[in-house]
């Protein structure tokens, strides 16, 4: 039993329509005390007015639809309404119903109702939100891949045949005189798990690489001062976004912008160029550059092409663990090109080789060959926990522990998987053993 529940589905703003959401127990009764025309049956848009039933006062004129449950979006019986889109009207609706029992939606409630009621896993659930926040069409697909469940069905091999083990090894255990039963021996385990892992860790790379192009990368331009890297956050960007002067210590805060890169979400960090300062104020910007070479995923290193000093050298040590890009700036200035060095010139925006090496870093090219993925970090989390108990069994397995001892591990790994779809984790796999099995016919 759901109470019942109102928000407005659409921005508070001023608009041509609002949509307001009903979802719970008994809201076709209370909403036609407050209607006047007829609801029509489910999934049909009804005409007329929405009226105070104590004082008659009509409110708005309205198009209203009935979602009998199932058949809704949380899975219970749900109404739509679209009023003028104004907040006083809405506000005036909202307080209407509110006055007839109905309470206001938590944040995400609809969906989490969605979830509970069943008609949708955790998945998809999560992908509602994905929806909404995608900023690139890459970032959408992979998305819609989720809600309508194909991401979630990556993950029935690997159910399936855990379950298929699990149950093998506990009838082995619990009912060794049946002749007719497979006998699990080390080498199946090895065989069955092992093949199991290696599924896992496929979908668990593939993720990885979609959770880059779903969330996108922050990319940090990092360098002394003068070398050019703001004049290369404007190249970038395409605008005089930050400020460029020949004064070494122009920038001071950190300066950012957004690039779409075949699809990849790219965040820049123009930062403070990085000396020996006296300046407080410079001192300042200085640590933030250094912060942002931390929380960067990519770290691109600016240098002049015609002079590499001992401040450069420190940068470069100071940035060798993170992935980088290192990159020679100003190559108007010199003559003789290196081969195996990316030169640029931020000031003529003439930047592709340094485009085209991150398109290679990060496979953008391949970015058409989107295809479902379990790339939230709750679901690369719980993947990753799955493939350390699956590693954890092989390697009891291999040292000749008890069968019970490494169905430990192989049966944490099946509640990982289950975890991730949201699904009740059952401690009791018998009624899985009986499903496969026909014992005690
Ligand atoms: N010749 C030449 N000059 C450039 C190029 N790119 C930038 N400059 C010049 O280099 C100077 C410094 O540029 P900025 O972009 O402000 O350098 P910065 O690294 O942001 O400097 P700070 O903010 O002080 O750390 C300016 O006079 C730019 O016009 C280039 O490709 N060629
Ligand atoms: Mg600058």
């Amino acid at each position: 039993m759901f109470d019942p529940i109102i928000a407005l589905a659409t921005p508070p703003m001023k608009g041509a329509l609002a949509v307001i959401r009903i979802s719970g127990d008994n809201v076709l009764e209370i909403v036609q005390k407050c209607f006047k025309g007829k609801i029509k049956e489910t999934h049909q848009v009804s005409y007329g007015y929405i009226v105070d039933p104590i004082t008659h006062e009509k409110i708005d004129e309205v198009l209203l639809t009935y979602f009998k449950g199932p058949r809704s979006y949380t899975g219970e019986d749900s109404i739509e309404i679209s009023c003028h889109g104004s907040m006083l009207i809405v506000d005036q609706i909202i307080s209407l119903f509110l006055s007839q029992g109905i309470r206001m939606a938590e944040r995400g409630e609809f969906t989490s109702r969605a979830y509970f009621n069943g008609r949708i896993d955790l998945v998809q659930a999560e992908a509602v939100n994905e929806m909404i926040n995608s900023e690139t069409k890459e970032a959408k697909q992979l998305a819609l891949y989720s809600l309508t469940g194909e991401t979630s069905s990556l993950l029935t091999p690997i159910k399936n045949s855990l379950a298929d083990i699990l149950s093998l090894i506990e009838v082995n255990i619990d009912y060794p005189e049946y002749e007719d039963i497979e006998v699990v021996t080390e080498e199946k385990i090895e065989n069955d798990v092992g093949s199991i892992l290696s599924t896992l860790n496929e979908i668990i790379k593939e993720g990885e690489s979609a959770k880059i192009i779903k969330d996108g990368i922050k990319v940090a331009l990092v360098g002394r001062p003068n070398v050019g890297k703001s004049s290369l956050l404007n190249a970038l960007v395409n605008e005089e976004k930050a400020i460029v002067t020949s004064i070494p210590g122009t920038t001071r805060d950190i300066v950012e912008g957004k690039i779409n890169l075949n699809g990849l979400v790219i965040n820049l960090l123009d930062t403070a160029g990085i000396r020996e300062a006296d300046n407080e104020v410079e001192k300042i910007g200085i640590d933030r550059s250094r912060k942002s070479i931390e929380d960067a995923d990519l770290v691109i290193l600016v240098l002049e092409a015609d002079r590499i000093t001992d401040e450069d050298i420190i940068l470069m040590k100071m940035i060798k663990d993170k992935k980088s890009i290192t990159i020679y700036n100003k190559k108007d200035l010199v003559d003789k090109l290196d081969e195996d060095k990316i030169y640029i010139s931020a000031k003529d925006k003439d930047i592709s080789r340094l485009l085209n090496e991150i398109k290679k870093m990060f496979s953008l090219d391949k970015i058409n060959e989107l295809s479902p993925s379990l790339c939230s970090a709750r679901e690369i989390g719980l993947l990753k926990k799955a493939q350390q108990d699956l590693i954890q069994a092989l390697d009891e397995n291999k040292m000749g522990l008890s069968l019970d001892l490494v169905s430990i591990g192989i049966k944490a790994a099946y509640d990982d998987i289950k975890n991730i779809l949201g699904e009740e984790i059952s401690v009791d796999l018998s009624s899985e053993i009986f499903a496969r099995f026909c014992v005690g016919k």
